[in-house]
């Protein structure tokens, strides 16, 4: 056990090894008697991560019974989103928390090895299109494809991840003043007991968020060498691969597949469902994906719908893949890596001795107020299924926090904008035209290009970071797409391809779903920053004079 909750005891001999460990600037170097800085923890916590099985001693940041006496109210196992966002709800509510996790940081997998490096491949993949675009053109030289590396790449975000972890661990102590238990794995005893390093402690209720994990097609040579997933590639790609087959048709799959394409890595998704038309993926506009998906095939991606994985080939290491196609035709494609973006499902083997209640897929059953089938234990995060995304697992934890502290608080979390990474950044929020035409009998629509224009020479939508495409090649410039309900007014739904507009769909699915929604009057009378990513502002100030509105 190593206790950094009292640096004026105990730090002299953990500040003397962290100094060992490397250099930090004068201004991340902690006083002697002071807590740890950012650059001190990322410093621990990369020695930690870099050397398995040698640094076993749990980081404790526990209060003793002279500072707080109090039973907890919860302990949370699980530091990541989940488990942080919902013992920092309920520290300010005047609680008490625990949070308990296996890894040395808080945050979860969220800056180890999922949201953080998907960003931060899905951005290389965005400047790498752009770059092999507008090669020899302006100041952007000839491409090439050697010089992009999914391994250095992969390198980059190892060796920067830390100080991410570090700020996790930083703020949750020094800022939201919680208490943790950090590379330490909890054993659950029962339902208000948990035990971490042989000391047991207890609390009125127990939040479950330790998330989920890919789950692999149980197909022949699955497990050879060369084949990965989003957390495998962060941590064991060890050599640059020249040829990919993903397997599945989820975002993740969509994701990575346009990155490492991207890279020069020829790519192939072999995926059983058309994308962005699996279950898990709501509200999607048959606009929007038509774009998309075309976009990611002019980019050269090669994408085997209805097929079925039936064989990874390879002898140690991965040499190819055969698959099913949807006519029965069996085919072979030689590739020396595979992804996997097949979904996810949690490991409940340490929830054992709680006998919760689990969906049909495996998933732990928590109703509206996050309580599981077991009383005092809830459960939060990927653990209780999709959407694995991140507002729902922070809320999840706030929400469980909230009712544990009294409140009777229930979160719905069935609509909600959403997101994903090609080459480019698409979101969507509301209803689809053809969701929003069951409904309403007089739907119309403003979009971009209008159906009956030759998008290879209507240069828009074009902003952020899409100018360039758009004087270049119109047809890359990005879509979008507003459905309006033209008897209330009432925007039902936007939809959009390009770069820039995330933001705004935060707020615009809030406008949306609010009581009124909001109307393209409404919607008109915004004052748009122009060149404003998403064009909603002004295209419905195009439309708001007419009594009867039509399509733009
Ligand atoms: C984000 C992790 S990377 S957390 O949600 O802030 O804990």
């Amino acid at each position: 056990m190593i206790d950094v909750r009292h640096p004026a005891d105990n730090f002299a001999s953990l500040r003397a090894r962290i100094r060992a460990l490397g250099d930090l600037p004068p201004s991340d170097r902690g006083a002697d008697g002071a807590p740890l800085t950012v650059g001190e923890w990322a410093l621990l916590i990369d020695d930690i991560v870099a050397h398995p099985g040698e640094n076993t001693e749990g980081l404790w940041n526990v209060a003793g019974p002279e500072e707080d006496d109090r039973t907890y109210d919860a302990i949370f196992v699980g530091g990541g989103a989940s488990g942080r966002f919902g013992s920092a709800f309920l520290k300010a509510r005047g609680g008490r928390q625990l949070t308990i996790d296996a890894w040395p940081f808080l945050g979860g997998s969220c800056p180890h090895q999922a949201c953080v490096p998907h960003h931060l491949f899905s951005e290389c993949a965005r400047e790498l299109d752009l770059a092999r675009h507008m090669q020899g053109k302006l100041w952007y030289p000839t491409f090439d494809e050697k010089q992009a590396s999914i391994l250095e790449i992969v390198e980059l975000f190892k060796a920067g991840r830390s100080y991410p972890h570090g700020i996790m661990n930083w703020q949750s102590k020094e800022q939201l003043d919680m208490e943790f238990i950090l590379n330490a794995p909890a054993t659950i005893i029962d339902e208000h007991t948990v035990e971490v390093e042989g000391r047991r402690f207890r609390a009125r209720n127990l939040v479950l968020c330790t998330g989920a994990r890919t789950i692999y097609p149980d197909v022949p040579g699955i497990g050879l060498k060369g084949v990965f997933d989003f957390a495998s590639l962060i941590e064991d790609l060890d050599y640059e691969p020249n040829r990919c087959v993903i397997v599945g048709g989820s975002k993740v799959a969509m994701e990575y597949g346009s990155f490492f394409h991207a890279t020069g890595c020829k790519t192939t998704i072999l995926t059983r469902s058309p994308l962005m038309e699996t279950a898990t993926l709501h509200h999607v506009d048959a606009g929007l994906r038509d774009y998309v998906v075309a976009m990611m095939a002019d980019r050269g991606i090669e994408i085997e719908v209805g097929t079925e994985l039936l064989e990874v080939l390879g002898n140690g290491k991965v040499t190819g893949v055969r698959y099913r196609m949807p006519g029965g035709e069996i085919r072979q494609i030689d590739t020396d890596f595979v992804f996997v973006g097949t979904g996810e499902r949690p490991d409940l083997s340490m929830y054992s001795s709680l006998g919760l209640a689990t969906d049909e897929r495996g998933f732990v059953i928590a109703d509206t107020h996050m309580r599981t089938s077991v009383p005092s234990v809830y459960a939060a995060g990927d653990l209780v299924g999709p959407p694995m995304e991140m507002f729902k697992a922070r809320k999840c934890g706030v929400g469980a926090a909230r009712n544990i502290m009294g409140e009777d608080y229930e979160f719905d979390y069935t609509a909600y904008p959403d997101f994903l990474h090609t080459t480019y950044e698409v979101t969507w929020c509301g209803l689809s035209e053809d969701e929003a035409k069951q409904t309403h009998s007089n739907v119309i629509k403003i979009q971009m290009p209008p159906d009956d224009a030759d998008p290879e020479t209507f240069a828009l939508p074009a902003a952020e970071g899409s100018m360039l495409y758009a004087f270049t090649r119109p047809l890359l410039s990005g879509w979008l797409k507003l459905v309006i309900d033209a008897d209330s007014r009432q925007v039902l739904g936007a939809h959009h391809v390009g770069y820039g507009a995330k933001d705004a769909f935060q707020y615009l699915d809030y406008l949306i779903r609010r009581p009124g929604g909001i109307t393209m009057d409404e919607m008109a009378e915004l004052n748009e920053l122009f060149l404003n990513p998403e064009h909603f502002i002004q295209l419905c100030r195009l439309r708001a004079g007419q009594g009867h509105p039509v399509n733009l």
